[in-house]
Formats: structure tokens, sequence, C-alpha cells
């Protein structure tokens, strides 16, 4: 296998075994036809790169079913205003009819923002139903996938942009010297790239494996992101850490030489050194603590099985398809999993089948343990479910490490 960014011999360092698709919440007459690949990531050794050996063809990820819509979380809404925020002062300020584009741009959460403040915008979201949504309230949307006819198609309509977004997104797309180009072509001389993804630096530190699934097909450091986006003459100029979906970075990326260089990209890529992100050990030592998660998660909860705990999932995240599949966790272990999202509920999940349920039925009969699957929104969960603690409900989670919480 070819690295995807630099194309030197790559293979895989271990396996989480066959997987589902992570977001493939299904019926139970779809159980015998469920599609299965298997999980292996791999860290290259020349552009320091970590990505799936294999990922699933995007039209099964992405599509007029997807799952996930961002807006359902409250913070999240309160997080993305702020980058929007950000985005206006730091990049549009003093611009003349500057232009926006973000790629992914899911229901809207971001671009509504720039809508509002009466900016020119256009998210490119795969997704029909989520981009339908956005649509609905007046965000301006294109419901494809994007590439370099794409890219060539919005310089014709639309002209060069000022800012290239991308939220959760640039991690999910595996051509990236293709997406690269694209917006290197898009981009004014002087317009600014900025995307966010979960940091290979936290999910290496917390062993939250669970980060890995399908659609992360790369999971990005400042030291890969100079790699593979300088390749096509967009230059690392700042990195901003972001507490979201478990630890995160926000890159800003400009056309090399247009923007002076942040002190703190050089501080992160030598925090990745001293940290040896880019040393083969570090994985065999992930690897190893992966297992040692899995082994601890299963003991509780085979513990709490054979004591007849009622335990029941909270998020029916894309990260618990990892999870479960990996530990082998089944609805005779979880009840079932509550889930706020409607499309989800009354469904399976991937791969183990455990039914997924409205929030009422957890609030109804709140169960003796919650398993935290929505570990990254653990402060607001927290926040609206002090009911459950005051009934004597416990908390299970597995990141950084397991543990029941008192
Ligand atoms: O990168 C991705 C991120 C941004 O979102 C995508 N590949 C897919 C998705 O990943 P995820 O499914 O792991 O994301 P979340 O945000 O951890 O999912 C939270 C899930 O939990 C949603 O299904 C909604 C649900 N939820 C809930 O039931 N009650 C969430 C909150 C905050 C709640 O209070
Ligand atoms: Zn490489």
């Amino acid at each position: 296998m070819l690295c995807r960014v630099c194309q030197s011999e790559i293979s895989q360092f271990m396996s989480f075994g066959d997987m589902p698709i992570a977001n493939g919440f299904l019926t139970d007459d779809r159980f015998e036809s469920e599609y299965f690949f298997e999980l292996a990531p791999s860290f290259c050794n020349r552009c320091n790169m970590f990505q799936l050996i294999e990922q699933p063809e995007p039209e099964r990820m992405f599509h007029e079913n997807y799952a996930f819509f961002s807006s359902i979380s409250r913070y999240m809404q309160i997080h993305f205003k702020a980058f929007a925020d950000f985005v206006m002062e730091r990049v549009l300020d003093g611009r003349n009819d500057p232009f926006v584009l973000e790629l992914g741009s899911n229901d809207g959460i971001m671009l509504r923002n720039f809508k509002d403040a009466g900016v020119r915008h256009l998210g490119i979201e795969p997704s029909s139903n989520v981009a339908n949504v956005a649509r609905s309230q007046g965000i301006q949307t294109l419901s494809e996938f994007f590439n370099l006819d794409l890219a060539e198609r919005v310089l014709r309509e639309h002209g060069q942009a000022d800012a290239v977004l991308a939220a959760n997104v640039m991690c999910h797309i595996p051509d990236i010297n293709t997406i690269a180009a694209g917006i290197a072509r898009l981009l004014k001389s002087d317009g600014i790239l900025m995307f966010e993804d979960p940091y290979l630096g936290d999910m290496i530190e917390k062993t939250s494996y669970d980060q890995i699934y399908d659609e992360h097909v790369f999971i990005f450091s400042a030291t890969s992101v100079t790699w593979s986006f300088g390749q096509h003459g967009l230059e690392l100029i700042d990195v901003i850490p972001q507490i979201t979906h478990g630890g995160s970075m926000r890159y800003v990326l400009a056309p090399e030489g247009s923007h002076p260089v942040s002190q703190n990209v050089n501080d992160l890529l030598e925090k990745e050194q001293a940290q040896g992100l880019h040393r083969k050990e570090t994985y065999d030592q992930f690897r190893r603590n992966c297992e040692a998660s899995r082994d601890a998660l299963r003991s509780v909860l085979e513990l709490l099985q054979n004591s007849s705990k009622r335990v029941v999932g909270y998020g029916a995240t894309s990260k618990s398809t990892t999870i479960t599949n990996y530990c082998e966790l089944g609805p005779e272990h979880i009840e079932f999993i509550s889930d706020t999202t409607p499309i989800k509920q009354g469904k399976y999940t991937p791969g183990m089948h455990i039914p997924v349920k409205p929030y009422e039925v957890f609030s109804r009969n709140y169960p003796e343990y919650a398993l935290l699957f929505a570990w990254n929104h653990a402060q607001e969960i927290f926040e609206k479910e002090e009911g459950f603690k005051k009934q004597g409900g416990k908390w299970i989670t597995y990141v950084p490490k397991v543990e029941i919480l008192e």
C-alpha cells in the first residue's frame, strides 16, 4: 500500500478487525447484507501522515441518509459561531465583498453565521439530507463532492475565495492532493485556508482510538499538514488547539510567503517531536494502549452484566461503532443507546446491533449505569443530566482511561 500523501510504501501497525460503516445505523432487515471492511491504521515514516489502509467508497458513507447533524449539540453551535467570528475578524475585516467557501458544511451550523452577517458564502455538502436543512434556512449549498472540476465551476460562478473553511471534514477526504490543489487554485493570493480536525497528539495521549473509523481516513498533526499542503504551495501559518471532539487542532494556511508564520507553528512542531509522533515505537505503544483499554472496558461491562446491572449507552456516536465492534459489546452488555437524532432512533448500531432509542426512553427509566459514548460532549451532557446522578446513576467513561465516575 502507498501513502496517500507522498506515495511511500506503508503498512498497517495494528488492526481493529472487521468494521461496518460507522454511521450505518440500520433496520433489522438489513443485518444480513451489512457491509464490513478491515479497519487498520498506518503511519508513514516519510511524511508522518497517520492514515487508514482501506477506506470504503465515499458513497457508502455520505449519502441522502447521512445520520450526523452537526447542530444537534448546543455547545457546537456556540463553537461554530465563535469560529465564524474569528474568520470575520482575522480574515474578512476590511475586505470588499468577501467570499467564504466551506467544504462539508453539513446542516449549515457555521455558514449560517456568515449568512446572518450578509457575507457571500457557499457550502459544499455531498450528503443531500443535511445539505437540504441548510438550504431551507437560506444558506447557499451545493450537494456534491469537492473535486477539481467543481473547484473550476466555483471559480467561474463566484470568483476566488477570501477564506476556505472546513471543520471535521478534511480528515474525511482520501484524495488530499486533489483537495489541496483545488483549494490552492481557489484561494486569492492573500486568502486563508482554515480547517480543524481531531488532533493526533491528543488521540495518542488519551488513547482515544474511537477517533479511528471509516470516515476519518487521516488523523492530522502539524507535521503531516505542513508536508501534505506544502506540496501544493500552502504554508502552515498558525495552529490553534480546540477542545472540541475530545481535542482538535485548527490549522491556518495561506499561499506560501503571503503571511508571517506564527511562533505557535514551530512550538507545536517541536512538541510533536518531543511526543515522538514521528517514531514507530509511539504507534506500537498506542496499539498496546488500545488493547489494554479494550480489555478493561470489556471487564467492567462483563462484571456489570454478571451482576445483572442495567447499562445504557449515551450518544450513538460514529466513534461508538469502533468501540462496540472492537470490544465486542452487544445488547447483552448494553440494553440500548440513547440518542436525540431522529434518523438513528428505532434503528440498530452498525455491526453489534444494539437498539438506538430516543432520549425519553433513557430519562423515563434511568438505568444504573450510562456508558458515555459521546464523551467529547461530557460537559454539556453532565450539566443536563443532574437528574440521572441524583437517582444514583453512574457514568462509565473510557477516555482517557476506563473508569466508573463516582
Ligand atoms: O467528524 C465527525 C464528527 C464531527 O461528527 C463525523 N465523522 C461524524 C460525527 O462524529 P460523532 O458521531 O462521533 O459525533 P458526536 O458529536 O460525538 O456525536 C454525538 C452523538 O450523540 C449524536 O448522535 C447526538 C448524540 N447526543 C445526544 O444524544 N445527546 C449528543 C448530545 C450532546 C446529547 O446531549
Ligand atoms: Zn507519506
